[in-house]
């Protein structure tokens, strides 16, 4: 059987549930993912020379990572060449561009140290969204927006400041706005002294940044927090009750990156509670395991669990970035992984028989809603999957790792070192 009678077939069983593959994959097709640029060069940037640090971790020595900008835009190409749709980079602040011997510290970037992103995003009719870096770098050290040291803190909130510009010009040059978000790694490793005055801090830096002239038509800003992070064990500044607060007040998104919490909870269970009290949220889309350790998102109870909330509540409500970076693997491989296993987890969603579920619920019928739930599990959605990917002019499942194979022997492994 071909891709299209298997589909065609899918499509028919689907239909007696109640299904419609066709508006499935044209919903499918709207839904924009921001790639992460830093899945290809384990986060390390091309502003600092230092260590990666903030309480995140790369692991691994998995060979050929990207080290200059061309290299990142080259293997971004290649992974977007095996992801079915159309969607956005995410940048961080620390993948300036310098030319010419130039250089600029985080509080004097400008937009033009972005114009060669700007121009790679234009040629591929890409948006863009952008990430102020409040981490590896050595004012960083102690803390940034939350920090008593007031020389510093007047630093980061400079680099937020210039960040919103650039984010700016970036919504301008591409034409699609720009989702601007400010994460930082503030915490502590132990018992603090006062929990107050950091987070006091950290407003006050906050309300400075947002202080800035922007078009808020064109640049959305999202704060994220965090539980804890690597040497911030005890204490995290910018955490969920912070930002959930924050962002309420303050009009700006609250993000959400399902590391960020405490390894039991139900990430995916919070989107319906905070789209009650908000028009838009943004996610990271990330995989924990045991602590925030961002591995490559897979296609699983999790990642399903957030793909029918996303659906549920109307796709068009989130602004979903994707968050890893696994350092042991292929990197076009880990990327390509994440981005399409989620792409599945959405079409997972976008199969389900919505309307029946919830009068299932809604009349207490729940074994019947518990049989229902389990007979999706194994129903066609691979042939449709397969179609998809045939349709949008990118390899099929069994295809596209062998193609990724072989960019690794042809062009990753020439590299020169
Ligand atoms: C860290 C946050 C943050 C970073 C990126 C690189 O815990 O998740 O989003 O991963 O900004
Ligand atoms: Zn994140």
């Amino acid at each position: 059987m071909t891709i299209t009678e298997r589909y065609e077939d899918a499509q028919k069983r689907y239909k007696k549930i109640g299904v419609d593959t066709d508006k499935a994959l044209e919903t499918l097709s709207k839904i924009k993912l921001s790639m992460h640029c830093w899945q290809g060069d384990d986060v390390t940037g091309f502003d600092t020379k230092g260590p990666l640090t903030g309480g995140i971790q790369t692991t691994g020595n998995y060979p050929y990572k990207a080290t200059t900008p061309k290299e990142l835009m080259q293997d971004m190409d290649e992974t977007f060449s095996f992801v079915p749709g159309k969607h956005k980079i995410n940048l961080h602040a620390s993948y300036a561009i310098f030319e010419d011997g130039e250089w600029a510290d985080r509080d004097e970037l400008k937009p033009e140290h972005f114009k060669k992103w700007a121009e790679y995003a234009k040629e591929r009719n890409l948006g863009i969204d952008f990430n102020p870096t409040f981490f590896s770098h050595p004012k960083s050290e102690v803390a940034t927006l939350s920090s008593s040291d007031e020389e510093i803190r007047r630093f980061w909130v400079r680099h937020g400041q210039a960040c919103l510009k650039i984010s700016e010009y970036l919504a301008q040059e591409t034409g699609i706005e720009c989702m601007m978000n400010i994460w930082i790694p503030d915490g502590l490793k132990d018992v603090p002294g006062n929990r107050t005055a950091p987070r006091a801090r950290l407003k006050a830096s906050l309300d400075e940044i947002l202080a800035t002239d922007y078009d808020k038509s064109k640049v959305k800003v999202a704060v994220e927090s965090k539980v804890f992070g690597i040497g911030a064990e005890s204490y995290t500044v910018g955490s969920h009750e912070f930002y959930m607060n924050y962002a309420a007040k303050n009009n700006v998104m609250c993000l959400i990156d399902t590391g960020h919490f405490h390894p039991t909870e139900n990430v995916a269970d919070k989107l319906s509670s905070m789209l009650l009290f908000n028009d838009k949220m943004a996610l990271h889309v990330s995989r924990p395991v045991r602590w925030d350790s961002d591995h490559v998102v897979l296609f699983n109870d999790d990642s399903i669990e957030l793909a029918k909330e996303i659906v549920r509540n109307g796709y068009d409500r989130f602004y979903i970035g994707m968050d890893y970076f696994d350092a042991s693997i292929n990197r076009v491989s880990a990327w390509t992984c994440g981005m399409r296993d989620f792409l599945k987890a959405l079409l997972y969603a976008l199969l389900q028989p919505t309307d029946e579920l919830t009068k299932l619920q809604d009349d207490c019928d729940f074994t019947s809603l518990m049989e229902l739930n389990e007979r999706l599990k194994m129903m066609p959605y691979g042939d449709v999957w397969n179609y998809y990917c045939q349709k949008s002019g990118v390899p099929t499942e069994d295809d596209w790792f062998d193609e990724c194979k072989n960019y690794e022997r042809d062009v990753l492994s020439k590299r020169q070192r």
